[in-house]
């Protein structure tokens, strides 16, 4: 049976949105599809986060989901942050359309996604290339425009 799973973003501003995400089965990669509106034209990093703590605002939500201690990369690397899915870029409408299919995400087992948080940054990732010890860490994405808690979806 396919599994399926909703994150709703909201923040302090006016960036909303909604992400679905789907899976075959557990070997099979998940599928990201959805919308994010109220953006600056350009890319911004989007990355799942450790923790499904939203107590004090999307920075709550801790550091990139990072189970198996590597350091943060883009979506195709071997080597990255689970979490780690790069950019979605926003148009002139301010809206970014979510089409993403990742090899190591999961929504089952105990490195599952579901009681995360999902976080789409002011600024763009740049996927661990930057040449500092912050790009390794966040990608130099900045700010927390928006977040939300990936939860079952029916
Ligand atoms: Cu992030
Ligand atoms: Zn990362």
């Amino acid at each position: 049976m396919a599994l399926k799973a909703v994150c709703v973003l909201k923040g302090a501003g006016d960036v909303t949105g909604t992400v679905y995400f789907a899976q075959e089965s557990v070997s099979d990669p998940v599928k990201l599809s959805g919308q994010i509106s109220g953006l600056a034209p350009g890319e911004h990093g989007f990355h799942v986060h450790a923790f499904g703590d939203n107590t004090n605002g999307c920075i709550s939500a801790g550091p990139h989901f990072n189970p198996h201690n590597k350091n943060h990369a883009g979506p195709s690397d071997a080597e990255r942050h689970v979490g780690d899915l790069g950019n979605v870029t926003a148009g002139a409408d301010t809206i970014a359309n979510i089409e993403i299919t990742d090899n190591m995400l999961t929504l089952t087992g105990p490195l599952s996604i579901i009681g995360r948080t999902m976080v789409i940054h002011e600024k763009v990732d740049d996927l661990g290339k930057g040449g500092n010890d912050e790009s390794l860490k966040t990608g130099n994405a900045g700010a927390r425009l928006a977040c939300g808690v990936i939860g079952i979806a029916q």
